[in-house]
């Protein structure tokens, strides 16, 4: 079964950024849409988060339940590992000269990130993501789409920060500020999280190229 990543948390231990009650609200859809991904997979691939991947990868050849529900858990599964009430707020080692090579600074990556959020009207997501060729970039998908995708329009790679852009993830305790989510999730984004998911997708990539030689 895919079943809900354990937070390290408790639910108010995000606050005063994210609160327990959004958060419940939150975690009670992503529940239902889990449940609905367990009715798609078959039973010997459920829990399997390689298998997910794989269907990811190949979403163009599964229906557009596929694309919500797989997405969906991935995406948030990636969502709850970066968030931490004693987030590490500096990135460091690889990822930090990564993202001083690609975007200057951390700053200048989160204002890249914020102002692509800003731009994008609707549900979707903002991702941070390392491309295939090894290359960071930012990206915006629609709805519960990611960078795994080959969905050609979208700047293709494995996301290693995603954050929720849909209206039920800040609605309730933000109501129509958006900017204030975002800035908020800085306060509880843990970049120590960011750069294990980078080593992760490093891995992930290498021997997804060596088996595509
Ligand atoms: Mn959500």
């Amino acid at each position: 079964m895919y079943i809900l990543p354990k937070r390290s948390h408790v639910m108010y231990a995000l606050e005063p950024y994210m609160e327990a009650q959004n958060l419940e609200i939150h975690d009670r859809l992503h529940e239902e849409e889990t449940e609905r991904l367990n009715q798609l997979v078959e039973i010997q691939h459920r829990g399997d988060m390689r298998y997910l991947e794989e269907v990811l990868r190949r979403i163009s050849q599964h229906n557009k339940a596929w694309r919500h529900y797989a997405g969906s858990y991935f995406n948030h599964a990636l969502f709850w590992s970066t968030l931490a009430p004693n987030a590490q707020l500096i990135a460091e080692g690889e990822l930090a000269e990564l993202i001083k090579r690609y975007f200057g600074d951390l700053s200048a990556l989160k204002d890249l990130m914020m102002r692509q959020a800003m731009q994008w009207h609707g549900s979707g997501w903002v991702w941070l993501l390392l491309r295939y060729n090894g290359t960071l970039a930012v990206s915006v998908t629609p709805n519960n789409d990611n960078p795994l995708m080959d969905i050609t329009w979208v700047s293709q790679g494995y996301p290693i920060l995603g954050i929720d852009l849909w209206e039920h993830a800040y609605y309730l305790q933000y109501r129509d500020k958006k900017a204030d989510y975002l800035k908020a999730i800085w306060s509880v984004l843990d970049w120590h999280a960011v750069a294990e998911n980078y080593q992760k997708a490093k891995h992930k990539i290498d021997s997804w190229n060596r088996a595509a030689i």
